[in-house]
């Protein structure tokens, strides 16, 4: 299979989360791409190849222009202010206050953050960009090169990333983009199969109002787990988009076994959708060991479900999302891959 990556990830490597009170050095770090590399690499499965440079036609068909401004130069907004640290808000339009984009850097972060944990250094914009042209490009290996399948090894991850929101580790939505890409070029109906451990908030927040993109979503309860204000079952759609939104919440402790059910479910409506092309946001902090994440799935069962989406049979791409167990997600990630090949 062929994955795209580039080596421009590692430009995003803030030092600082907020988690539990204290400062802590982000779970979203460097070596998570490089554990995935190196297994990949040892089992031979791989073909690896770089990204072109990103186009941004599909890019803003998912986020708002003003978002991408920001996105661009909030770094150095906030080092004209003489800030020493890295560039987190304080401050947010919270329910009945105005929700208009003021001038000054702090309030502008907080305008467009919807959560806290996620710095922007000098770095995150550059890197950022990689990583949604390693989704796009590896869409286009299915698109236009006509190949089956293909993984963008993404860094930093996209899924919590919305219309004109980041946080949760990312900035750009790169399941996203890719999912446009493959309906800029000729695409009726795309399928998003979200298995990240958190919600998908973004991407429903994107795709939320359409029906050319079904999007499904298997993840921690948010009366539980973060992002907490999304992930609902009850959220179906709306507009054209109702009943084009699927999620399915899962509770403290869900083992493989009630996992898998879910998955069965979402897969028989991804069937009965017919898409002409299936996006993976594939998170691996679902494993059991995983710091942030409370589902218990084996190294093993990410081969078992890598077989099941490989028996699909549709035109696949697999988008890296989470995983924080940052020494087993090299073996979690290559076990679905291998699975979906095992498949094939
Ligand atoms: C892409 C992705 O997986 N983003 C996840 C972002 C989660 N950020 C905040 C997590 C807070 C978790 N607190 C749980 C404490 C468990 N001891
Ligand atoms: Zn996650």
């Amino acid at each position: 299979m062929k994955v795209v990556l580039s080596e421009e990830h590692a430009d995003h490597f803030p030092t600082h989360e907020l988690a539990g009170g204290q400062w802590i050095r982000p779970h979203e770090c460097p070596e998570r791409w490089q554990y995935v590399y190196d297994e990949l690499s040892t089992r031979a499965l791989c073909e690896f190849i770089k990204p072109d440079a990103l186009e941004m036609k599909s890019v803003l068909g998912v986020h708002s222009a003003d978002f991408m401004q920001f996105l661009e130069t909030a770094w150095d907004e906030w080092v004209a202010e003489g800030f020493a640290g890295e560039a987190i808000p304080t401050v947010f339009p919270a329910r009945r206050m105005q929700q208009r984009v003021p001038d000054y850097i702090d309030g502008k972060l907080g305008y467009y953050a919807l959560a806290i944990e996620t710095a922007i250094t000098r770095g995150t914009w550059n890197a950022a960009r990689s990583s949604a042209a390693c989704a796009q490009t590896a869409q286009r290996f299915i698109s236009q090169a006509g190949e089956p399948a293909a993984f963008a090894l993404c860094r930093p991850p996209g899924h919590h990333a919305a219309i004109d929101l980041y946080g949760g580790y990312c900035f750009l939505n790169n399941a996203a983009i890719a999912a446009q890409g493959f309906l800029d070029e000729g695409a009726k109906r795309v399928a998003i199969l979200d298995v990240d451990f958190h919600h998908g908030n973004g991407t429903q927040d994107i795709f939320y109002q359409r029906n050319d993109v079904l999007f499904l979503s298997l993840h921690g309860d948010p009366v539980h787990a973060f992002p907490h204000f999304l992930g609902y079952a009850d959220e179906t759609g709306h507009a054209d988009g109702e009943g084009y939104n699927v999620n399915y919440p899962l509770p403290p402790g869900t083992s493989y076994a009630k996992w898998k059910l879910a998955l069965e479910n979402a897969i028989e409506k991804i069937q009965a959708f017919k898409p002409d092309a299936l996006v993976i946001s594939l998170g691996v902090d679902t494993f059991k060991k995983d710091p942030i994440s409370f589902f218990k799935l084996e190294s093993a069962d990410f081969t078992d479900y890598g077989q099941l989406l490989g028996h699909l049979s549709l035109p696949t791409l697999f988008v890296m999302e989470g995983g924080y167990a940052v020494e087993e997600i090299g073996i979690n990630t290559a076990n679905v891959i291998q699975g979906f090949i095992n498949a094939q």
